[in-house]
């Protein structure tokens, strides 16, 4: 970065402050302070980046080596939908799925769920059912993988594809849509009674372009279930990309329209057909459109490598076969660092807190990792035993500006000031050394909770 004679001509003629302000931004249009990862640079403006991960392609270095360097967020390629995670009714299986989970969440990375309710890779049990036996069937699995998951997942995709095609603007016709048209609202109850902390999201695909009449008719349903209190947080746009579906020119558009609903919008299985600068500028405008929205607040992109993904042939993804950064990884990175303003409806804050009790066995310390938007909370409390095993614990908190709404993995008693919380009968038991996990979800502040943690 040169330092122009224009730019240092400014500098009597301005405040200090002014002149600081100037150097800084001088640095930042010469990159010197460029994050060179895509979550790092995602994260500059409080968003992530993130990307769809196949639990079979775990044991591939050169796929970990990226995850691990690019993303902060992961969505289970297919391992978390119906078919994988309740392969007999009523039998549930997550070996896969916590595989991913777990390498995100032990490397800081987040996680979207995906998904939990749709017309496509249903079990063969399921596929057969219908009437109110596939209603509760599908009811029962969102609030069984969703309470599974609970406290892990950033956002579910509670419902994915339920539009039509085309110009209809109708619901697609499936056997969960033939259960009647408030399945969908169910659904989002359903999850959000289960996992009250996770951000519950609508997800579809040619979904872009605001003209077209699947949109408006996702659109509308977003108005309406705002309109009646139905639980939706986030619409997700799934914004797979070629020469017949290409980026729309109104894309920014369609993402402002729907965050304007007052939800988030997501971009969640981003890949775009192409090579070379043809592809490069495709995705910096992606890039563009989301960072122009404050509530845009992340995008994923669907694999690593072009050889990884569902449509391979497209090669539509940033790293080539060989994992190699392509011209769209550089255009999107740097896009990234050109910057855009943060989610400003929602402010995710963490803060941790750690108190604790004085030294002796049967000891624990409590710290508290938060999540704090504009209306309300979600705080979840860490609880660690000393150095000795804990056979029960309780905890103190204070709310000084904010109420206990929902609460899970702990007894409670009171909702603001002082709310004491103490073990349920499956966590009771803590390792020294070891750690358990509860929280509660709230209006208002969860600023100041202090925990306190005592052995009981
Ligand atoms: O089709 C692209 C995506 C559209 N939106 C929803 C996403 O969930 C969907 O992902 C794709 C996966 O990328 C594919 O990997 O969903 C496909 C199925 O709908 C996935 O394909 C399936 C194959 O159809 C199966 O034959 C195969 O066993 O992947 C399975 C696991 O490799």
């Amino acid at each position: 970065m040169k330092l122009t004679a224009r730019s240092v001509s400014l500098v009597p003629i301005v405040s200090t402050v002014a002149a600081a302000a100037l150097g800084a931004s001088l640095i930042m249009a010469g990159n010197a302070n460029a994050a060179t990862t895509l979550g790092a640079a995602a994260q500059q403006s409080g968003r992530y980046f993130g990307t769809a991960v196949a639990a079979g392609r775990m044991g591939d270095s050169t796929y970990m080596g990226i995850l691990n360097r690019e993303f902060d967020m992961v969505t289970a390629e297919n391992e978390m939908k119906m078919d994988a995670t309740e392969p007999s009714q009523g039998r549930f299986t997550y070996g896969n799925a916590d595989r991913i989970v777990n390498h995100a969440r032990s490397r800081g990375m987040r996680v979207r769920g995906h998904a939990l309710a749709w017309h496509s890779q249903q079990p063969g049990w399921m596929q057969n059912m219908s009437g109110s036996a596939l209603r509760n069937a599908m009811l029962n699995h969102v609030t069984q993988v969703a309470t599974y998951y609970r406290g892990k997942i950033y956002a579910w995709d509670v419902v994915n594809e339920a539009f039509a095609d085309g110009s209809s603007g109708a619901r697609r016709d499936s056997n969960l849509q033939r259960t009647g048209n408030d399945w969908i609202e169910a659904a989002f109850r359903a999850a959000r009674a289960a996992d009250p902390g996770a951000k519950l999201c609508y997800n579809d695909y040619n979904t872009d372009d605001w003209s077209h009449a699947k949109t408006q008719a996702v659109y509308r349903m977003v108005q309406d279930f705002k309109a009646r209190g139905v639980p939706i947080d986030c619409v997700g746009l799934q914004s797979h990309f070629n020469a017949q579906s290409p980026v729309p020119s109104n894309y920014q558009t369609t993402l402002q329209n729907f965050a304007n609903l007052g939800v988030d919008v997501q971009i969640t299985e981003l890949d775009i057909e192409g090579s070379g600068s043809a592809q490069a500028s495709n995705y910096d405008r992606v890039t563009r459109a989301c960072l122009a929205v404050s509530r845009c607040t992340g995008i994923t992109v669907w694999g690593i490598r072009d050889s990884d993904s569902w449509r391979a042939y497209g090669t539509p993804l940033l790293f080539d076969n060989n994992g190699n950064k392509k011209p769209a990884y550089t255009s999107v990175l740097n896009a990234l660092n050109a910057g855009g303003p943060g989610p400003t409806t929602t402010t995710t804050t963490t803060t941790t807190t750690t108190t604790s009790n004085g030294p002796g066995p049967g000891d624990c310390t409590a710290s508290v990792s938060l999540n704090q938007w504009n209306e309300g909370f979600v705080a979840t409390i860490k609880v660690t035993a000393g150095s000795s095993a804990l056979k029960g614990w309780r905890v103190t908190t204070t709310l000084s500006n904010g109420t206990v709404t929902n609460s899970w993995s702990a007894n409670r008693s009171g909702t603001s000031g002082t709310v004491n919380w103490t073990n349920v009968d499956y966590n009771a038991n803590v390792p020294a050394g070891q750690s358990t996990e509860f929280g509660f979800q709230g209006t208002g502040s969860g600023s100041g909770l202090n925990p306190t943690c005592s052995a009981s």
